[in-house]
């Protein structure tokens, strides 16, 4: 296969035609990666510190999720997304506060606390797919939702994201195949971070590339660099004009790379090499693209600075209200499966509220479950 698409070299320097946007879009992308950073450092101390039991490092691939997310048109298409995602919600405006709810699994999480951190749910300001463990099983799920909307003959479209891992699920298979035969208007993205938890790509396929294995299914395979948000911008775009046209399904492979740990509770240094961090650590998405807006006149050193500082202030403020909220109500464990209650759950769940009643640490008056 071709070397992966750039647009911006390691450097930041521009060695392609980059698309014609807007400056207030270009600071928009720049800010959402900013953002999940920030947003990640302080879900890293809030976990150290015991605050909030789980995270999911992002730094090194914001890029990619960035460069994806500003290809879509939020008014009609839909995010299947994987964990390892959050600067598609910083750019898409997703509420701070809700995300930290989810962190904190207080009673305004849209969750109620009944998944794990990070796996975010949202309607607004995109339709976003609740984010779900089991690996690969949002690929066929955006290939039923893409179907969906070509019957309803809407103008949306979905795109999926996943790890290289995700690519030895039977999801990505099916999902691929399905969409193939059916041209369904689906991008999927595979996010090439290079590891799955400990398990390095030569362990993962024999295949050539991640991009390549869509030509079994008979669908475009295009690798970028992950670390050029520009780049994955212009290749997700092509994919999204080609399957809002009718063209079907395009397979995106961005390669790029895990700067940490899977999660906050590994400990990557016990099985990537050091001079690995090196090597890509000078091809930091976020210095890469600060460059190049200092140098196409959008940012000077002092105001990227001001972005940085404000940013992080908003998350620690945003960290500390949803800290500060209560826990969701004990029955909530028993809601929002069943439209109406059936009598069984009502009785267990009244029987579960007067248990923990007898204790006064557990229940508080209004029936809320705090710590
Ligand atoms: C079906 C399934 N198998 C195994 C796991 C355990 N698991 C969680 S994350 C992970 C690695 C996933 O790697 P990849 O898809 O490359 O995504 P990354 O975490 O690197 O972003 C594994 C094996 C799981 N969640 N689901």
């Amino acid at each position: 296969m071709d070397d992966p698409f750039q647009i911006i070299d390691e450097a930041g320097n521009k060695v392609g035609k980059a698309p014609r946007l807007k400056r207030e879009t270009l600071l928009r992308m720049y800010r959402a990666i900013v953002s999940t950073r920030a947003f990640d450092d302080r879900c890293m101390k809030l976990q150290r510190t015991g605050k909030i039991g789980f995270s999911i490092p992002n730094r090194g691939i914001e890029a990619t999720s960035v460069g994806g997310a500003a290809a879509l048109d939020a008014a009609t298409d839909w995010i299947a997304p994987h964990y390892r995602d959050f600067a598609m919600m910083f750019y898409h405006g997703i509420s701070l506060e809700g995300m930290f709810d989810n962190m904190f699994g207080n009673c305004d999480d849209n969750a109620q606390g009944r998944q794990m951190p990070v796996h975010f749910s949202f309607l607004e300001p995109i339709k976003w797919m609740s984010i779900s463990s089991p690996l690969g099983t949002q690929i066929p799920n955006a290939v039923g939702i893409a179907d969906a909307m070509k019957l309803r003959k809407e103008k949306g479209i979905v795109l999926t994201t996943f790890g290289d891992g995700s690519t030895s699920t039977l999801g990505f298979h099916s999902g691929l195949n399905w969409a193939g035969v059916k041209k369904s208007p689906v991008v999927f993205l595979c996010q090439n971070n290079q590891w799955a938890i400990s398990c390095p790509s030569e362990k993962q396929t024999m295949s050539e590339s991640y991009a390549i294995k869509g030509e079994a299914y008979g669908i475009p395979g295009v690798m970028v660099d992950g670390n050029d948000v520009l780049a994955v911008y212009k290749v997700v775009s092509d994919a999204v004009k080609h399957a809002r046209s009718g063209g079907g399904p395009t397979l995106i492979e961005a390669v790029t790379f895990r700067m940490g740990g899977h999660s906050t509770s590994d400990d990557p240094s016990r099985y990537v090499d050091a001079a690995l961090f090196e090597k890509w650590e000078k091809r930091d998405p976020l210095t890469r693209f600060r460059k190049y807006l200092i140098d196409e006149g959008h940012l000077t050193d002092e105001s990227a600075a001001a972005i940085e500082t404000e940013t992080a202030d908003a998350m620690m403020a945003a960290a500390k209200v949803a800290e500060g909220k209560p826990r969701p109500k004990l029955g909530s464990i028993f809601s929002d499966v069943f439209e109406a209650m059936p009598k069984h759950l009502e009785t267990q769940m009244e029987e579960c509220i007067s248990h923990f009643s007898d204790r006064d640490e557990a229940v508080n008056e209004k029936g809320e479950f705090p710590l």
